[in-house]
């Protein structure tokens, strides 16, 4: 009777542990391994100038192209590509704001500031 007892407990115990082990999996699911952590096109406006030199960007196409337009300057920014509908509005010193390329045509479009066009603009060649 007390052996019986014993084996009871034993078993129950097996039980328990497994359960909780399984209950622990479904709460904290393994993480997938290979999390996407592209760091994109990133465009700082300073100087009245996109990176310097307001350089040529390539993207690709048919993808979200990650693009960051981060304000370094003492003054506002915005940046604008009437063509494939990005407008950032106006970024005041030290704000940023995150978009995308996004295009499925090929070709070259004009990015510009809006507040100083003649100083900052450049082209965006999707391919
Ligand atoms: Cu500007």
């Amino acid at each position: 009777m007390i052996r019986n007892n014993i084996i009871a407990i034993i078993a129950i115990s097996f039980i328990t542990v497994g359960g909780l082990w399984g209950i622990g999996n479904l709460v904290n699911p393994p993480q997938p391994s290979s999390l996407d952590r592209r760091e994109g096109i990133l465009l700082v406006a300073k100087d009245n100038l996109f990176n310097e030199t307001n350089p040529t960007i390539y993207a690709k196409i048919d993808e979200p192209n990650k693009l960051t337009i981060m304000n370094k300057d003492l003054v506002r920014h915005d940046f604008i590509v009437e063509e494939l509908n990005i407008n950032t509005a106006i970024l005041s010193p030290e704000q940023d704001f995150v978009t995308a390329i996004a295009s499925e045509k090929a070709g070259e479009f004009e990015y510009y500031c809006s507040l100083h066009p003649a100083t900052m603009r450049g082209s965006i060649v999707v391919r």
